[in-house]
C-alpha cells in the first residue's frame, strides 16, 4: 500500500484566479502521479470521438462488402473474419483536432487481420487509387491504396482482449498507423476501391492524408499547479509520432520555459506505432515564482520537435506543450 493522504486545497493566484484543486501527500509535498500511469489504457478510459451516437450493430447481420474498382467483389461476415489468421499488437490512437494530444490520445492492445489479406482476393483494378470506408454512423473516409496495403493496417475486432466495445467500432474498425484518428474508421460496413474520394472531415477542410506529427504531451503536473519550493516532483507524459519519424529516441524537459533542457527517462514503450511514456524527476528550486514547464522529443530519424509548431488546426498540432505552474514557499 502506498502511504497517501490526500488533502484538497483550492489555491488563489496573485492575479486572483482560482487555481485548480491540488493534492498534497502525508509529507506535505505536492504529489504528481505518473500520467499516463500504464502503457495500455483500459477500454473504459480510452477517449471516444465520433460524429454522432455509436450505432448498435448485430454481428449476425453484419457483412462487410469490398466493392468498386475490383474484378471480384468480396463479402466477409463476422465468422469468416474470426477464422482468418489474427494479429495482436499495441497501437496508439490520437485525434487530429486535439492540441498536441493532451486528452485525445490513448494506447490499447488490439486483435485483427491485415486489411490487405481481405483486399487481395478482390482483384483490384489498376485505376483504383484510394480505399473508401463507409461506416454505419454515416461517417466515411478514404486512405491511399498504397498506405492501405501496408501489412500494419488492420481490421480490428478486439480491444484489450475484449470484443471491440460499441463506442470503439463494434464489430470492426480500421487501425491505420501513421495517420490520425480520422483515418481509423469505426463500424465499417463497406470498403470501396475508387479513383478518388472526399471524406467527411476533408469536406470541412481537414487534412485529407492526416499523417501524425511528432508531439510530446505533459500529463502531470496539470496547468496551474502550485509546487512546494525545494520539493522533489515527477513530471510525466507521453511522446508519439506513430512511426512517421521512426519512433521516439529521447525526450527532454525544461522547467524554465525552454532555455535549459534535461533528459527525461522513457520508462515504457512498445514499438514506434505506440506512445512512449516518459518521466523526469525534478528537484524544485528554493526560489518562489511562476514557471513554465515544457517538453520536447527527438525522433529516431533525427527530427527534433520545433518550438513554434503551429496549432495547425486542420493538419494536427505540433510545438511544445507548456504547463504554467507556481513555486511557493
Ligand atoms: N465511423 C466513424 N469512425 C470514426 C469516427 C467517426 O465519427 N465515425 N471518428 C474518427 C475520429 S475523429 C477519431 S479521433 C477516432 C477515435 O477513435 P475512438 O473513439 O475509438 O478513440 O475515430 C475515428 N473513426
Ligand atoms: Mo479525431
Amino acid at each position: 500500500m502506498k502511504r497517501r493522504k490526500f488533502v484538497k486545497i483550492i489555491g488563489v493566484t496573485t492575479a486572483g484566479i482560482v487555481m485548480p484543486v491540488r493534492y498534497i501527500n502525508a509529507e506535505g509535498l505536492p504529489e504528481f502521479d505518473l500520467n499516463p500511469a500504464t502503457m495500455v489504457t483500459e477500454n473504459d478510459d480510452f477517449y471516444i470521438l465520433q460524429i454522432d451516437k455509436a450505432p448498435e450493430i448485430k454481428v449476425d447481420h453484419w457483412q462487410m462488402a469490398v466493392t468498386g474498382l475490383v474484378t471480384k467483389p468480396v463479402f466477409l461476415n463476422y465468422q469468416q473474419l474470426l477464422k482468418m489468421e489474427p494479429v495482436t499488437t499495441q497501437r496508439t490512437l490520437k485525434c487530429i483536432g486535439d492540441p498536441i494530444g493532451t486528452e485525445q490520445m490513448n494506447n490499447a492492445e488490439w486483435t485483427g487481420v491485415p486489411l490487405r489479406d481481405v483486399l487481395e482476393d478482390s482483384g483490384i483494378k489498376p485505376k483504383a487509387k484510394v480505399v473508401v470506408f463507409r461506416c454505419a454512423d454515416g461517417y466515411h473516409t478514404a486512405v491511399p491504396l498504397e498506405r492501405a496495403m501496408r501489412k500494419e493496417v488492420l481490421l480490428a475486432y478486439k480491444m484489450n482482449g475484449e470484443d471491440l466495445p460499441v463506442e470503439h467500432g463494434y464489430p470492426v474498425r480500421l487501425l491505420n498507423p501513421g495517420h490520425y484518428g480520422v483515418k481509423n474508421p469505426k463500424w465499417i460496413m463497406n470498403v470501396m476501391l475508387a479513383e478518388k474520394h472526399v471524406g467527411y472531415w476533408e469536406a470541412q477542410g481537414w487534412d485529407p492524408i492526416a499523417r501524425v506529427k511528432l508531439a510530446t504531451v505533459i500529463r502531470s503536473p496539470e496547468n496551474g499547479t502550485e509546487i512546494k519550493a525545494g520539493s522533489v516532483c515527477t513530471v510525466s507524459g507521453a511522446a508519439f509520432d506513430s512511426g512517421n519519424h521512426g519512433g521516439i529516441k529521447s525526450v527532454e524537459v525544461s522547467v524554465d520555459g525552454g532555455t535549459n533542457w534535461e533528459p527525461a527517462e522513457i520508462w515504457a514503450k512498445d514499438s514506434p506505432l505506440t506512445w512512449y511514456l516518459w518521466k523526469y524527476t525534478w528537484q524544485v528550486a528554493e526560489q518562489p515564482g511562476e514557471i513554465e514547464i515544457c517538453a520536447r522529443s527527438t525522433a529516431n530519424n533525427g527530427t527534433i520537435q520545433e518550438v513554434n509548431g503551429f496549432d495547425a488546426e486542420n493538419g494536427g498540432a505540433t510545438g511544445y506543450h507548456t504547463i504554467d505552474a507556481e513555486i511557493q514557499t
